[in-house]
């Protein structure tokens, strides 16, 4: 297998397909990773990554994001930015960076504005009826805040054997400002190293940094396990820690790639779609469940497709 990507979410799948073009002429990782994250960022209609990003509480737009280029492992990171178009772009170049490569808040915008990266305000009005919403939902009929959130991560392969890791989130709705979560932190929301694989995590960022997830995906394909076993092995083996302390668990789920282009996926929700797409397998998007310990998928029906587009682009009303 020459080249392959695996991303989180149905919402990578026209970034996957694009960048997959850029992968079958020989074009690199790293190349592939920015224009596939950057469509995602771009779509207004994705509420939980760059524009049209779900707000803080104080109704503003932060964003947390990542970039690691597995042949040198040095990664870029950015969190609670505002008001930037690309967080990937930024990451990317943070992580040409010997030092202070992950920065958050003002330092940076000011890094974004002095090197040159486009700003845009990136609150849309229906980000805005959203919060709107749920604001008068927490109030009436109090309901938790922190649900409603995705992070698209996307790994890629290329022919020249090179691997890149990407995420880029609006992180939870409704967070506290300055919270930053799994994302932009190397290990948790994602890690790399084209000698054995990657892996990137979505979900409930507080848990999943506390189990490292991406790294210990990474670490037991080293082992010799396929990405399958490995993630379902991580995942299964963080559950059990976590219940055995009597701690409650989020919601989580993980992709991996191993750098033979074969893919493995975990999650102990219902309904998390991945995309997957190689030189031999077209781009498809696929649905999973978890059944006791073990994660199975099958590609997405038309059904599932539709009910998703009419989802995201449902009227909202706030009055
Ligand atoms: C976070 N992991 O900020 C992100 C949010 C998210 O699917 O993925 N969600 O905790």
């Amino acid at each position: 297998m020459k080249w392959a990507m695996v991303a989180t979410w149905r919402m990578a799948f026209e970034g996957v397909e694009k960048a997959s073009e850029i992968l079958s002429v020989g074009g690199n990782s790293k190349d592939a990773i920015e224009e596939s994250i950057k469509m995602v960022e771009d779509y207004p209609f994705y509420k939980s990554v760059g524009y049209g990003g779900l707000p803080n509480e104080h109704c503003e737009v932060e964003l947390d994001g990542a970039f690691m280029d597995g042949d040198t492992l040095s990664f870029g990171a950015i969190g609670g930015i505002k008001d930037f178009k690309n967080p990937i772009s930024i990451a990317r170049k943070l992580s040409m960076e010997r030092f202070n490569c992950f920065l958050v808040g003002k330092g940076a915008e000011e890094y974004a504005k002095q090197n040159g990266f486009e700003q845009r305000p990136m609150l849309t009005k229906r980000a805005e009826t959203h919060y709107k919403i749920r604001k008068r939902d927490i109030e009436e009929k109090g309901l938790s805040p922190y649900d409603g959130h995705d992070t698209v991560g996307i790994i890629a392969l290329d022919s020249l054997k090179s691997m890149t890791v990407g995420t880029s989130t609006s992180g939870l709705f409704m967070k506290k400002r300055g919270r930053v979560g799994d994302s932009p932190v190397s290990g948790s929301g994602f890690y790399v190293d084209s000698e054995v694989g990657g892996a990137t995590a979505t979900g409930l960022g507080e848990d999943i940094m506390k189990g490292c997830l991406s790294y210990e995906i990474v670490r037991l394909m080293a082992e010799g396990l396929s990405p399958q076993k490995a993630a379902d092995k991580a995942l299964n083996e963080f559950i059990r820690r976590i219940k055995a302390k009597g701690s409650k668990i989020g919601e989580i789920s993980i992709v991996a790639l191993n750098n033979q282009g074969e893919f493995g996926v975990a999650t102990n929700i219902k309904n998390f779609s991945f995309v997957y797409s190689s030189e031999k397998h077209k781009t498809t998007v696929y649905v999973c469940e978890n059944h006791e310990g073990e994660t199975t998928y099958e590609e997405a029906s038309e059904e599932w497709l539709e009910a998703y587009s009419k989802r995201i682009k449902e009227e909202l009303f706030f009055d």
